[in-house]
Order: structure tokens, then C-alpha cells, then sequence
């Protein structure tokens, strides 16, 4: 990583050298934000037929997913009721941005990644007319909200750092039919049930997508919006060399530190490398030396707001609190995400046990913020190692019962120099004692008793 030196030129070998920042490195967890036209239908279908809400447009094309979106729409919209009548209705009435980044604050998140264009093609800022005129600002609910979540932000919550998620790809754009690979381009838009072909709202003519779409649009991002984090999607044709070079520069003489991840596509079938790794939805994952970032719904299947998922399936404190631990001792962020309403109100149960976590997070941040990984391995069974320069951090995934001994031979000093970390017993020296090259810590009752979702405990260098 070059890092001071503005020296980015525009081609992959030279943007693939680029790294995740230590700021973000050390950030460890965001909140990520699925909100768009697909949060007015809000649906994903529920019972193992659960999917994904935001892609309540592709679902609804194809009378076999197993959402049953196609049937769903036409019983409770109609056959004449296209996707993009749903515009109208995207209305955020109830829509208090201050009250997001405060809500991201009390999660004890360190920033917040909202689509700015998912796959649907509808954006949520502003730009030139030339460039496109279906978003946010030129449609209904004719607000820049990207702008207005981002001031709100640097007003309110000034340590969130802001990144975009933005999707290269557009399913039905006209414009991106040309590079149509049986999932996105499949434009122009048809309804489902008659095909004929409809409008896609807000199209203007360009002469081809990557120069006259996707490339103007990024910038915008980048420049207008400075944003610190390019959270593409999808990948696929792009341009992303020449968006992300000039951009590392300007970051750089403004004595900043941005980063992308591995999903800004290929430029002439060369993958442009990204700063980190981005598994979804990933049941197991291990320690990897090059930073990465997983991310998953609060929902236990969609990103996007379902109205029909029980308030039960939410991932609760305990979740959210043990997959950060665990991501981190690998070496990893989190981005947890939450689908708004489309009038604006995140719905309670995500707000609640967002904000019950966050007790538990700001509590033990010395022992997950700008941690690091230990290169011996993050832990097994219940136990996750993290690290700083003077402290080793031993956290255990489920309440202590007595003597517990640690698997791993972790760096040890005798003494009593192994203490609770947050809880009601914060600070409190734990008995321990070496038996081989195992520590072995003795937790009674009082101390077990003082915490929740995972115990955590310091050995002082
Ligand atoms: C995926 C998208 O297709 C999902 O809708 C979601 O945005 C996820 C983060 O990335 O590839």
C-alpha cells in the first residue's frame, strides 16, 4: 500500500495495490442499509420460501421463484400494476435522519453503508439529467437522501464514517441490455404478465452504460458526496479502474483514507481486486490475513425490509453480539444490515436489539475496536482471541461456569494479570493459574453473573 504519495493510475495493476485502510481496519462494524422502491411491497415471502426483498422486482418476473412474488403481485397489485408504480408510494414520510445515525450510534457501530442504487436502478441522490433522471431527487419522494442521511451524519454522529453501496448492474436499463449476462441487462422492463415492454422511469438515453451510467454516477459518489467507503455490487463490466484511480489520488491530497471492496468488477475481463472481501450470508468463515468484511441481514434471509418476517427471527443481542467477536478474531468487520420501512421508521424489534447489543459493544470497545487479529489463530470452541499492542483479549462465547480452561497456550505473565473487561465486575481480577501450556481461569458465580452474551477477559502485557 502506498499511502501519502498521490500515484494511482488508471489501470487494474495499479489500483489492485491499494489496501484497506487502518482506519477501517480497526473500525470492526457497520451498519449497512437496504432501503428503495422495494421497500414500499416490502416482501420476501416467509417459510422457507424467504428471500431476499430488495430483489422483489426479478422475483415478480419469474412465475417459478420460490418467493412466489409473481403471484403475490398479481393478487394483491394487479396485472396492470408495474414495478415502478411503486415510486409513487416511496414517499418517506416518516423520515427523521437524524434519528438513523443516532440509532447507528447507540449500536456502537463505527459507520453505516446505505444503497444508494440497488439493483432496481432507482437512486437515492442526485445528478445531472443527462446522466440518468430515475432517482430519488427527480421522482417521488423528490428528497436527496443520500445527502440529507449524510449531513445528518456530520452534524449528529461526525465519528460514523459514510460509504455507498452501489450497484454496477441495473436489471432492466435499457442502456445495460448490451451487456446482459441472464440475470442483469435483461432490460428493456415488461410486465411480467402481459410482456409487453413498459417505461423504465427516469430513463435518458445515453450512448453506453459504463461511460454515460455507471462511471458518472460513482464519481458523483466519490466527489459530491465524498464518500469514505465504495461498496460495489455485483461486479461485471465496469470502468472501476478509472473511477477508483483519480479518486485514491484526490483522497490522498485531501489526507484521506477511502477504500472498495472485491465486487467493482473486471475492466476487459481483468478483476479489479478490492480492498477486502465481502462472504454474505456466510455460515462459517476463518481467519484470513488479508482484511474482509461479512455482511447479513438482522432478517434472517433478506436485506430489505419483509413485513411478514416474525419479530422472533431477528438476529437478537446474543447474535449480533457473538458473530462480531467471532468476525473479528478472524480478522474481519461486520456490516449488519437493517431494511427500513419506506416511510422512514426502522421497525422496533431491529432498533431495540441494535441498540441492546450496542450496551454490550461500547462496554467491552477496548477489546474489539482497532484490535487485531492473533496470528495463531482466532480461538475454538467458544473462546475468540483479540489483540492490542499491550493486552490479549480472551472472550468466551457463552456464560463461564467455574474453571475455565483456555484451549490455546495464549501469552501469559504471571500475577494477577487477568481482569474482566465490561459487565458489572469491569476491572475485577480473575484467579488463574498455568496447568502445562494451558491457562486455566476460575470465574465464580458473581463474575459470570455480571455479564451477558459474551465474557471477556484482559491478560495485561
Ligand atoms: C447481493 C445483492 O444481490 C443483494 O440484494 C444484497 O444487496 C447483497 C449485499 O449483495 O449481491
Amino acid at each position: 500500500a502506498t499511502y501519502g504519495i498521490p500515484s494511482y493510475s488508471a489501470t487494474p495493476g495499479s489500483v489492485n495495490v491499494h489496501e484497506s485502510p487502518d482506519w477501517f481496519r480497526g473500525a470492526k462494524y457497520g451498519i449497512f442499509i437496504h432501503w428503495g422502491v422495494y421497500s414500499v411491497p416490502a416482501y420476501g415471502n416467509t417459510n422457507n420460501n424467504e428471500s431476499y426483498a430488495e430483489w422483489y422486482w426479478n422475483h415478480q418476473m419469474n412465475p417459478n421463484d420460490k418467493t412466489m412474488t409473481y403471484q403475490y403481485h398479481l393478487n394483491k397489485y394487479g396485472a396492470n400494476f408495474l414495478y415502478d408504480d411503486f415510486i409513487a408510494n416511496f414517499t418517506v414520510e416518516n423520515w427523521n435522519p437524524k434519528d438513523w445515525v443516532d440509532l447507528f450510534a447507540d449500536a456502537g457501530a463505527r459507520y453505516f453503508v446505505p444503497t444508494t442504487k440497488h439493483h432496481e436502478g432507482f437512486a437515492l441522490f442526485n445528478m445531472p439529467s443527462n446522466v440518468s433522471n430515475r432517482n430519488s431527487v427527480q421522482q417521488v419522494p423528490y428528497r436527496d437522501l443520500i445527502k440529507e442521511l449524510f449531513e445528518a451524519a456530520k452534524t449528529y454522529q461526525p465519528e460514523l464514517r459514510r460509504g455507498t453501496y452501489f450497484s454496477l448492474p441495473e436489471w432492466y436499463n435499457p442502456a445495460y441490455s448490451n451487456y446482459s449476462d441472464g440475470t442483469f441487462g435483461m432490460g428493456p422492463p415488461r410486465n411480467p404478465y402481459t410482456n409487453e415492454v413498459v417505461p423504465y422511469t427516469g430513463f435518458v438515453e445515453v450512448d453506453d452504460f459504463l461511460t454515460g451510467i455507471q462511471l458518472p454516477q460513482m464519481s458523483i459518489l466519490a466527489y459530491d458526496y465524498e464518500t469514505d467507503i465504495m461498496w460495489c455490487d455485483i461486479g461485471g463490466p465496469s470502468l472501476s479502474d478509472e473511477f477508483a484511480a483519480p479518486w485514491l489520488n484526490y483522497a490522498l491530497q485531501q489526507n484521506r483514507q477511502v477504500t472498495f471492496n472485491d465486487r467493482c468488477g473486471q475492466v476487459n475481463g481483468v478483476q479489479i481486486v478490492g480492498d477486502y472481501a465481502t462472504p454474505e450470508y456466510a455460515s462459517t468463515t476463518k481467519l484470513s490475513p488479508k482484511h474482509w468484511e461479512a455482511c447479513r441481514g438482522m432478517d434472517p434471509f433478506s436485506f430489505g425490509y419483509n413485513y411478514q418476517t416474525p419479530d422472533s427471527e431477528y438476529m437478537n443481542a446474543t447474535a449480533i453480539v457473538t458473530t462480531l467477536v467471532d468476525i473479528v478474531s478472524k480478522n474481519g468487520n461486520f456490516l449488519l444490515d437493517i431494511g427500513p420501512r419506506s416511510d422512514g421508521i426502522i421497525a422496533d424489534i431491529m432498533q431495540t436489539n441494535l441498540r441492546v447489543a450496542g450496551q454490550w459493544i461500547k462496554a467491552h470497545h477496548e477489546s474489539i475496536f482497532d484490535t487485531k487479529y492473533w496470528p495463531n489463530g482466532p480461538g475454538s470452541g467458544n473462546f475468540r482471541y483479540t489483540v492490542t499492542d499491550d493486552s490479549f483479549y480472551i472472550h468466551y462465547l457463552a456464560k463461564p461456569n467455574g474453571l475455565l480452561k483456555v484451549p490455546d497456550a495464549v501469552p501469559y505473565l504471571s500475577g494477577d494479570n487477568v481482569t474482566v473487561v465490561g459487565g458489572f465486575k469491569d476491572g475485577s481480577v480473575v484467579d488463574s493459574e498455568l496447568d502445562g501450556d494451558n491457562l486455566v481461569l476460575d470465574i465464580p458465580d458473581n463474575i459470570a453473573s455480571a455479564d451477558n452474551y459474551t465474557w471477556t477477559f484482559k491478560i495485561t502485557y
